[in-house]
């Protein structure tokens, strides 16, 4: 089983500051429980590369890497899934892909959507990623921000577990903690910081102790 509490998404430019093998660790040992490698500009082969660096920062550590769109790498990578969004290869493809051992999560951020994944065949997607929940300046052209109120509503509407992505850090934890999250993704709250491993630890503990709500 997938544990989603806490969700780390790298960035290629702000694991520079630690290298992304150094970041890797030190979120782990501050409890990441999933990572996944995303970085758009890489050709196949540097995120091969990267993945497999990944792959060596996460060995013995039980925490699953998750490769961001590239389906058809995963197995070259030996990485543990895929996820996609909306324009990306369609899940129900992916999943064929991908075998039904490997995880495969999914972007949505409207109600339709979130509905339209729940209705795909069993076992097509594992979990899916909700938001963004508050503007961002890490990701480029995203989705108009849910709010923790859009938020709530479509992690209410999925029979999917889900996690919400999106400007969340320490700060902001008990606003998007809502029935059906299961856990939050963070790219910057972790990767910019300047200890990871205590900018982690900080989210693990905040996110099992926020009061549920909704
Ligand atoms: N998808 C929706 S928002 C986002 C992605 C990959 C970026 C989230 O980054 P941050 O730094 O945690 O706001
Ligand atoms: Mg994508």
């Amino acid at each position: 089983m997938l544990d989603l509490r806490l969700y780390l998404v790298t960035d290629t430019g702000m694991t520079r500051r630690h290298g992304l093998d150094a970041t890797l660790r030190a979120a782990v040992r501050g409890g990441v429980t999933v990572v996944q490698l995303r970085d758009h500009d890489a050709s196949d082969r540097e995120f091969v590369a990267l993945g497999r660096l990944a792959l060596a920062a996460l060995r013995g550590t039980g925490v699953p890497l998750i490769l961001n769109d590239r389906v058809r790498l995963v197995e070259e990578v030996g990485a543990q899934g895929a996820h996609v969004g909306q324009s990306d290869l369609d899940p129900v493809r992916a999943r064929e892909m991908l075998g039904h051992t490997a995880y495969l999560g999914l972007s949505c951020h409207t109600q339709d959507q979130v509905t339209a994944a729940c209705a795909l065949p069993t076992g097509t997607v594992d979990y899916l990623g909700l938001g963004p929940v508050w503007a961002t300046s890490t990701k480029a052209d995203h989705a108009a921000p849910l709010g923790p109120d859009g938020l709530a509503s479509l992690a209410r509407a999925s029979t999917l577990p889900a996690v919400a992505i999106g400007g969340v850090d320490a700060s902001r934890l008990a606003s998007v903690r809502a029935p059906g999250v299961a856990g939050v993704a963070v790219v910057s709250a972790v990767c910019r910081a300047e200890d990871p491993a205590l900018a982690a630890r900080e989210l693990r503990a905040g996110w099992g102790a926020s009061v549920e709500v909704g």
